[in-house]
């Protein structure tokens, strides 16, 4: 049976092979919800970059620019990180960078696939892995390095999914978030108004892209990462 781990940030991820697995990089709030949504709302293909500059570059070749740092849209560019920003631009190509959710897509571009993964997306995702029996690392973004709690419930709600569908919990952070996600399943937005980013966020008034970020399964699509970008896979 294929087995299951999570990494907590995107400094430990040097601690896993990543060559032979599928990792599904994480950053609920908002970098990957921001990519689920775009996908689903039938954008051609998003450029995960790091650096802004290069990013800033691509307007030159027909992408619209996105980024935001600390939560903010950078001047300048385009679009910043709010989902509902994203849900017009059928036919466009995104260049995008953010604080934490570009970097860690960066970071795994060793693994065999990588997927976008969101509550938004959830049950496709599973299903998705499900199909390909592949070794999966659930790889969250967290913030400049350190755990949040909103990754860490995804891939509580991604690991009981593929639980039950036979794969093996193989290490105990991914024990850890099941056991999180599984307590506060059934109040998660009381839960993550209590996080840190959250708080960091409330100052930007984005309440409702928070509570649109813990949907589950509103759109039935998979992002996935081919030759350096992202675009939807056909299911
Ligand atoms: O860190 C990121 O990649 C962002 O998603 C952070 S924010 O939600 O825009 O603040």
């Amino acid at each position: 049976m294929p087995s299951l781990e999570v990494c907590f940030s995107p400094h430990l991820l040097a601690l896993h092979t990543l060559s032979h697995k599928a990792v599904v990089a994480v950053d609920i709030l908002r970098a990957t919800s921001c990519m689920v949504t775009a996908i689903a709302c039938g954008v051609e293909k998003i450029l995960p970059l790091q650096d802004t500059e290069i990013c800033k570059a691509m307007k030159a070749q027909g992408y619209l620019i996105a980024a935001e740092r600390d939560g903010k849209q950078i001047e300048g560019f385009d679009l910043g990180n709010s989902p509902f920003s994203y849900m017009n631009l059928a036919g466009k190509k995104i260049a995008f960078t953010t604080t934490n959710g570009t970097q860690v897509i960066k970071l795994s571009e060793n693994a065999e696939k990588i997927i976008i993964g969101a509550f938004l997306n959830l049950t496709a995702v599973a299903d998705y892995l499900a199909k390909e029996q592949k070794d999966v690392l659930i790889a969250c973004a967290g913030w400049k390095g350190q755990v949040n709690v909103e990754d860490t419930l995804f891939a509580g709600a991604l690991v009981a999914k593929l639980v039950q569908k036979g794969f093996v919990i193989a290490n105990d952070s991914a024990l850890l978030a099941k056991s999180l996600y599984e307590t506060h399943k059934n109040h998660l937005l009381d839960f993550v108004n209590l996080c840190s980013h959250v708080q960091r966020l409330k100052n930007l008034g984005i309440q409702k892209d928070i509570e649109f970020c813990l949907q589950k399964d509103v759109y039935a699509v998979v992002p996935v990462l081919e030759d350096g970008e992202i675009i939807r896979y056909e299911l």
